[in-house]
């Protein structure tokens, strides 16, 4: 292990001082493992040490996999030496023939094995995972040369990946001071600065209890999760429009009147990300308000949500979404409905909502006073929306219910002036919603449409959930 630290740091795989990382933050330590590519006699140390360590842990797999692009090249060495097949995650999946996002043989029920070159929050394992996952294989342990000890392992143990590590970042500091390459003072500050920035858990809120919980999807920037590999297109629409315009703002535009509605949908368009709408309120609906709408939300970049609720038996729903006077499925790109029914309510709506390439959010939990949507309703609500990736992408919660960064959580009930409207609306905090609770978006009607200048206000909400997810990110990220 000593000659590993030793040469990691010849190299500069490892680097102290400060320096400047992605997420805007400043860090006294700094890796990139990638240089070790160019050094064949450590390149297979190191694939020796991750074979080793997976022994030694009595790890069982019939296949290697390694996290692209670093650990590639260590899964293949891995699997020359070892006669234990490889197998290839695509990044993307090719344009062209079988789109394909895994090569080499899949056997479904097999298990196989994740090597991943180092691990801060454990998302890009857990990235891989999800993609072996869907391909019908198990997924119980990774390996990995440096654990950056961050929350990583806590985060996949949770989502049932055991993570070995042949080095942790305590230990290799450890080495590098007795070795006399590090001063104490700099073991002190990388320590200090790895403790302060572990990836938060969050306080995960459901039937007022609060527990603590480690969550996957806190971490991530929107655009990230754009680039997902599971994500539904229009969740990635979605996630992309959030990441340019800078909003996490739904507006819930409940006026009566389609002169209003659409003069607000002008108005306001370049503050948010989505334009919620209650169709059946409007006196004077005609098909041709919704045309204009359409084209009102392509010209600001917003995506339309009409906000149904859709809660009956497979065959009805789809004639509501469909059909009827509103043809609802012909203008909102997404819609949601209550889990109440049973899986034959999503079914309906994908009859119809899939080939216009439509998706939806499952009503996992409501902001009103009284709501019997928690506890075990809610998880229902979760393990249909997993069942049902192609369609379902995400939920109406309180808070990040799933931890799943493919799914999105949009709240209702938010208001800068928290309290209660006079029939049960309970109202939170930007703030509390996108940071400590770690929501998405957040659901905004009458705090701004109650205000003297709906424009200003739009703003003023704008700019407070972008600041409650940015606060997020700075003390979730590395
Ligand atoms: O649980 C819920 C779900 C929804 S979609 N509670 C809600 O309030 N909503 C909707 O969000 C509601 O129908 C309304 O359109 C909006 C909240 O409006 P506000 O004026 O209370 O902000």
């Amino acid at each position: 292990m000593e000659s590993l630290v030793s040469e990691l740091y010849a190299i500069q795989a490892v680097k102290f001082g400060n320096f400047l990382l992605k997420s805007g933050i400043s860090s006294p330590v700094y890796f990139d493992l990638r240089v070790i590519v160019s050094r064949p006699a450590l390149m297979n140390q190191v694939s020796d040490l991750l074979w080793q360590t997976a022994n030694n842990a009595g790890i069982q797999c019939s296949s290697v996999c390694g996290v692209p692009y670093t650990a590639l090249p260590l899964a293949t060495i891995i699997c020359s030496s070892s006669g234990i097949p490889m197998l290839i995650r695509r990044k993307e999946a090719k344009g062209y023939g079988t789109k394909r996002m895994v090569e080499g043989t899949i056997i479904p029920g097999e298990t196989c094995l994740i090597i991943e070159d180092v691990v801060t929050s454990g998302s890009s394992v857990l990235e891989t995972a999800q993609v072996l996952r869907k391909e019908g294989l198990k997924v119980t342990d990774a390996v990995v040369l440096l654990d950056r000890e961050q929350g990583g392992k806590a985060l996949l143990e949770k989502e049932g990946i055991h993570l070995q590590s042949v080095l942790s970042l305590s230990r290799l500091l450890e080495i590098l001071c007795n070795q006399g390459k590090l001063d104490f003072d700099m073991a002190e500050k990388v320590k200090t600065f790895i403790k302060t920035n572990t990836c938060a858990p969050v306080n995960e809120v459901i039937n007022g209890s609060t527990k603590q919980l480690q969550q996957s999807n806190v971490k991530i920037s929107y655009g990230a999760r754009a680039e997902l590999p599971v994500i539904h297109p229009i969740a990635a629409q979605l996630f992309k429009i959030m990441e340019k315009k800078q909003t996490n703002l739904c507006l819930a535009a409940d006026v009566t009147n389609s002169k209003e509605l659409l003069h607000l949908a002008d108005s306001l368009g370049s503050e948010i990300c989505v334009l919620k709408t209650h169709v059946d309120i409007l006196n004077d609906f005609n098909a041709d308000v919704f045309k204009e709408l359409r084209a009102i939300a392509n010209k600001h970049e917003f995506l339309i949500f009409e906000d149904r609720k859709f809660a009956d038996i497979g065959n009805t729903v789809k004639h509501q979404y469909g059909g009827g006077v509103y043809k609802i499925a012909l203008w909102s790109d997404f819609v949601n409905a209550h889990v109440v029914p049973g899986p034959g309510v999503v079914k309906g709506l994908k009859e119809v909502g899939q080939p216009l390439k439509r998706g939806c959010l499952l009503i996992a939990e409501m902001s009103s006073e009284g709501s019997l949507a928690t506890g075990d309703y809610t998880k229902a609500a979760v393990k249909l929306a997993e069942e049902h990736t192609d369609f379902v992408i995400g939920f109406i919660s309180s808070s990040n219910i799933s931890g799943r960064s493919e799914f999105i959580h949009m709240t209702p009930g938010v208001q800068m002036q928290i309290g209660e409207d006079n029939l049960g609306q309970k109202y939170l905090s930007p703030e509390e919603v996108i940071n400590r609770r770690a929501s998405d978006v957040m659901i905004v009607g009458r705090g701004i449409l109650s205000a003297k200048d709906c424009v200003e206000a739009a703003r003023v909400y704008k700019k407070a959930g972008w600041e409650a997810y940015l606060n997020r990110l700075m003390t979730a990220k590395n």
